[in-house]
Formats: C-alpha cells, structure tokens, sequence
C-alpha cells in the first residue's frame, strides 16, 4: 500500500510550470546563453540546450502525456504559432487563442482528431479497469456519465478536436495547476490519517501484552526518526553552500549565487522550474530519511521535498510565474531571510491533521470511501504505469 502510493506520488511529482507560460514558453523562448562567472572556480561548460525546454516538463497532471502532445502538435503550425506571440496571457485564458484551431492546417487537425480519440479510449479503459477493482463486473456502467468528470475534453463528441476541446485544455490544465499544491495538502493530509487509522486498527487485534510491545515499538520509531541532523532551512545561504560544498564539490570560500544558479538550472533556460528547485533538497533529506529504514516512510520524504519547493518558491517567486529568474534568485541571496535564516521545522515535528479532522475523516469519510478510495489509487496507480512505459 505505501509503496504504491509512494510509487504514485513519486510519478506525479510535480514540477508546475503554468500552463499558459509553458506553452509562450515553448513557442517563444529562444535558448538563453549560458553566461557563467568563471573568474573565481573551474565548473564544467555546460552544453546548449538541444531542445526547447519547456517541452520537457512534466506537468504531474494526469494528462499530461495527452497535454504536451497536443502542444506539439500545435506547435507544428506555423499560423498557430504566429497568433501566440500575438496573443496576450488574460487573452489566452479567455478562450481567444482556442478559436485560431479554426485555422490551423488540415494535417495538424487530423493529428489532434486522433489524439483526442485516444485519450477518450484512454479514459474509457480507466473507467473499466476501476469498476473491475471495484467488483461491479455485473452492473452495467453509464460510461458517458463517468466521463463527464474529465473536463479537459468534450466527451459529447469524442471523435474530434475541437476549438471547446481546446478551450477545456487550457482552462483545465490552467486551474489544475494553479489548485495542485492545494490537492496534494489534502491529499497527504488524507494518507496520514488512514496510516493513523489502519495502525490503531491493527491494535485493537492484538491482545494487552502484544499490543504493549507494539506501541512501545512504534515510539522507539518515532524518536529514531526525530533523530537526525539539523536540517537547514530550504533556499537559505547554508542550504544552498552545502549542496555547492558536497553535491558540487566545490570550495565552500568560492560560493557565488550566479554560478550555482548556472550550475543547478540544468536544462540551462535561465530559470529555475520547480523540478530543479526541488532536486536542491536531496542532501538535506538524507538526513532525514534513509529507504532501508523502517521508520522513515518515502512518502513522507516527497512530501517533505515538495513542501520546501513550495516555501522557497513562495519566498522568491515575486512575480508568481512558478519559475526562479536569475534576477528573483539574486535579489532573494540579498535578504536577510537568506543569511541568518530561521530553523526549518520539519514534517514530523507537526501532525498533518487535527485531532478535529481525524474524527470528521473516521465518522464519516473513511467507512463511506474507503473502497472507492483504495480502487481510485490503484486505478491511477495503474495509470501512471501505463503513462511511463508508454513514456519509455
Ligand atoms: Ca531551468
Ligand atoms: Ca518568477
């Protein structure tokens, strides 16, 4: 159970660029030169981005695949294109940029048919495989129904791609993003309390003397994991040199916020996206969590990994894009917060729910959803797998 969900989260771990930016990003981003300060230590060159960056990143939505391939092919249209540089970000929410699909060429628009056809049978073989886990072979299934819940396309005619399945696109993939960080609180709130649960659960099958071992056990775990070394706060002057000392094996006298930017921006577009803000963190979390561990669980550490993207792209993201500029991270190495930072306060050291939302969860949600919920996440458990090994 937890490694499937720690399989699911690992896969849909989020690097959120907003949609609408990635697409500008796509068509108008010229490759951004490299300008490294060499003057103080030797790094290795770095080479110029062979493709357009953005096209690269995964979202983390569940579409993703189907996302980035309708941006591919739209791209390929040299009308399409032009509009988009013309076409300003509140006109594009709006739904105006959605209508110049009238004009793309026939060869893109039978593309974009087929896709589309796909991602309808994709969806409907979801919806299979989640009435099977749920053993309702026999009762007969109003697909249509079920398929309204995906409203990134428009189920009504699933045979082609049109200007509203665009427009649904857009619009989904938009607020998706935007609520994502949203969700995943919830939905991690949502794994802690069943793991609280099932562990109580299981108590109450044991008998006084069992269950004495057991509790003393579980807070033998709990100390061993709250015991570790100090972790640093995420984005701070300490944070970053030790990833520069140990990670980059350079001198720690050397640090230059320019070149680490340059040294960490990997696929080298002039921006930090959340994907290489959250690979900055690997080294503070191995002093938390150790895989061979018992007690430290690897959902918990993607968790811990996505909240300090959050907080550091919260602090430095002044313009809200969901991408560290070179100039937001420089201003950031300035401040205060940046030098004498205030300690971090990691995951275990709060409880991710109330003791309020624990009742709520197990008077009404728990034994209303449980199945479902378990079917869902093996359903999308399965999803996942099938958008990797059709990624590989
Ligand atoms: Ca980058
Ligand atoms: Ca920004």
């Amino acid at each position: 159970m937890i490694s499937r969900i720690h399989n699911k989260m690992c896969l849909s771990r989020a690097l959120l660029t907003g949609w609408v930016l990635l697409l500008v990003q796509v068509l108008c981003l010229e490759a951004v030169p490299i300008s490294m300060d060499k003057t103080k230590v030797h790094v290795p060159e770095k080479r110029e981005p062979e493709e357009p960056p953005a096209a690269s990143v995964d979202t983390g939505l569940h579409y993703d695949r189907y996302l980035r391939e309708v941006i591919d092919f739209l791209e390929k249209d040299q009308h399409f294109r032009e509009k988009l540089h013309n076409t300003d970000m509140e006109d594009i929410k709006q739904g105006k940029l959605a209508k110049e699909l009238d004009f793309v060429s026939h060869h893109v628009r039978t593309k974009l048919d087929e896709l589309k056809r796909q991602e309808v049978n994709r969806l409907r073989t979801l919806i299979k495989a989640k009435q099977d886990l749920e053993g309702g072979n026999d009762i007969a299934v109003d697909h249509q129904a079920l398929l309204k819940q995906f409203e990134y396309l428009n189920h009504n005619n699933p045979h082609t791609f049109e200007v509203d399945d665009l427009d649904r696109l857009i619009k989904s993939a938009t607020n998706d993003l935007e609520n994502f960080d949203k969700d995943r609180h919830e939905e991690f709130k949502q794994y802690e309390m069943t793991k609280d649960h099932d562990r109580r659960e299981h108590l109450k099958t044991l008998d006084d003397d069992e269950r004495k071992k057991e509790e003393e056990h579980y807070d033998e775990l709990r100390k061993k994991h709250a015991d570790h070394p100090k972790v640093n706060h995420p984005g701070s002057q300490n944070q970053l040199k030790e990833v520069w000392e140990e990670a980059d094996g350079l001198d720690p006298e050397d640090f230059d916020p320019k070149t680490f930017f340059n040294l960490h921006d990997s696929n080298g577009d002039g921006y930090f996206d959340e994907q290489e803000l959250e690979a900055l963190f690997t080294k503070e979390l191995e002093k938390i969590y150790d895989p061979t561990n018992e007690e430290d669980d690897m959902v918990e550490m993607e968790e811990e990994r996505l909240r300090m993207r959050e907080h550091v792209m919260n602090e430095v993201d002044s313009n809200n894009d969901r991408l560290v500029s070179l100039d937001e991270f420089l201003v950031a190495t300035k401040k205060k917060e940046f030098l004498e930072p205030d300690s971090w306060e990691t995951l275990e050291q709060n409880q991710a729910y109330t003791d309020e939302e624990m009742r709520e969860f197990e008077d009404h949600w728990f034994s209303r959803n449980r199945t479902s919920a378990k079917s869902l996440s093996t359903s999308r458990n399965k999803e996942t797998s099938w958008r990797s090994s059709r990624i590989s």
